[in-house]
């Protein structure tokens, strides 16, 4: 479909965005119902076709509504390959290896991608978190693909601006705080910075902040560790409820009366594909000073096991009971299962100790595979898991599980790991 002529929005008439996914397919759908337009980059054809479509092919809200009618009016087209544009926004993931070492592969493979099509004038974003030095990398990788080019720290003239500005929203409310959130930019120079915050100024209501690029890495990795941190705090102080038979909940809420003091909540572990990832690109950077950031990783890794051992205790005290494991995605109300610990406690169960486990998770219709082939596992409805358990155990917290009338888990074991029933 050709795109439509429309006026020149500060010298960024066409935007591209690689990698549609979590952020960058809702940061190409507000930017072309922006009326700019919008060129999205993905390598799966599946998904380029499905957005090409006017669907959305992850679940947030509002976002299928915004992804219709950018593709109807034209505004957002998307590809598997990049063509040429104003200003390229790089949006893909940034797992870790094996041994907890950032992954940049897919930023590598990016770069490599938009290389051919850059053009002097051009600006280069990278949005994905990311280890500190990995936009200078990123230059440089270009600046090795386009010698006929000048790239900030590789030659004496800036052809093509390069900066880094991390997304910084939360998944069930990606649409509000893509334009609402301040934002942190730096650029490999000041005036890559500006040239960076000159785009963001054309849908973003937040203050856009300007830095250097490698302190907007940082940001964004102490933004999350810092939330790792608070929440690993909240399970150790669970832990030690436990011992010394307090009510965590009653003594969290009560320790929050005091005006300088905020603790977060404790649960079954952390999930999600941010929090439980990005702290570990701090440590891989600088291991020898960060014993901090290590243990709170130690601490929320281990509540799964740790949940499912008192599981297995509650068992000990009847014969072979049925046991509902309520949740499955690492936080309330959303379908993501990525690195969840609900989904990492159910696995951690031993059949043995029941006679039957049942899953309950409104979000989904089959098991992921890491359940999928685990003997007397099965998923099913939140009525037939209450009426059939002697055990329940509330993993994750969605509305449906709030609502429970608490008559029906009389004469059971209850297991709530978010506190919602107390
Ligand atoms: N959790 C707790 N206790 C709490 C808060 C959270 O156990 O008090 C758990 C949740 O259940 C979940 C995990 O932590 O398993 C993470 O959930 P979250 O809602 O705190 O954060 P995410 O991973 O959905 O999104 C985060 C956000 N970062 C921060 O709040 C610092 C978001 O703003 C980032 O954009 C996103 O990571 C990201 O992409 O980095």
């Amino acid at each position: 479909m050709p795109t439509p002529n429309r006026p020149a929005k500060g010298g960024f008439d066409r935007v591209s965005v690689i990698g549609l996914g979590y952020v960058g397919l809702p940061t190409a759908a507000v930017m072309a119902n922006r009326g700019m337009s919008v060129i999205g980059v993905d390598a799966n054809p599946h998904t380029v076709e499905r957005i090409n479509r006017g669907e959305a092919h992850i679940v947030e809200p509002d976002l299928d509504i915004l992804v219709r009618s950018a593709t109807t009016t034209g505004n957002l087209r998307a590809v598997t390959k990049p063509e040429p544009a104003n200003a390229f926004i790089v949006a893909v993931p940034t797992p870790f290896k094996e041994n907890h070492a950032p992954d940049l592969a897919f930023v590598e493979s990016a770069a490599r991608s938009l290389a051919p099509v850059l053009a002097k004038g051009n600006l280069v974003i990278l949005e994905s978190t990311s280890p500190v030095g990995t936009t200078e990398m990123m230059a440089g990788w270009l600046a090795a693909l386009r010698p006929d080019l000048g790239f900030p720290g590789h030659s004496t003239h800036v052809d093509v601006h390069v900066a880094y500005s991390p997304e910084r929203v939360l998944p069930g409310r990606v649409l509000i705080e893509l334009v609402d959130n301040d934002r942190v930019i730096g650029g490999l120079t000041p005036a890559c910075g500006q040239r960076a915050k000159d785009l963001y100024s054309l849908f973003v209501q937040g203050t856009c902040f300007l830095t250097t690029a490698r302190t907007a890495e940082l940001v964004k990795l102490a933004e999350n560790a810092y939330r790792d941190l608070n929440i690993a705090f909240a399970n150790e102080l669970s832990l030690v409820c436990e011992k010394v038979d307090v009510n965590v909940w009653e003594a969290i809420e009560l320790a929050n009366r005091h005006p300088r003091v905020e603790i977060l909540k404790p649960g079954p572990g952390v999930g999600g594909h941010c929090i439980a990832v990005d702290p570990w690109f701090i440590v891989d950077s600088a291991r020898d000073v960060t014993p901090l950031i290590q243990a709170a990783r130690g601490v929320n890794d281990a509540k799964p096991a740790h949940v499912a051992q008192l599981i297995a205790e509650a068992a000990r005290g009847r014969n072979r009971p049925s046991v509902a494991c309520l949740g499955l995605s690492y936080k309330a109300d959303i379908d993501d299962l990525r690195e969840s610990p609900s989904v990492e406690v159910v696995a951690h169960l031993d059949a043995a100790d029941f006679t039957d486990i049942m899953v309950v998770e409104p979000h989904i219709d089959k098991l992921p595979d890491v359940l999928a082939k685990r003997p007397k596992l099965t998923l099913t409805d939140l009525d037939t898991a209450l009426s059939k358990s002697e055990i329940v155990v509330l993993l994750t917290d969605h509305a449906p599980f709030r609502s429970i009338d608490r008559a029906r888990l009389a004469g059971k074991s209850v297991i709530d790991t978010r506190g919602i029933w107390r």
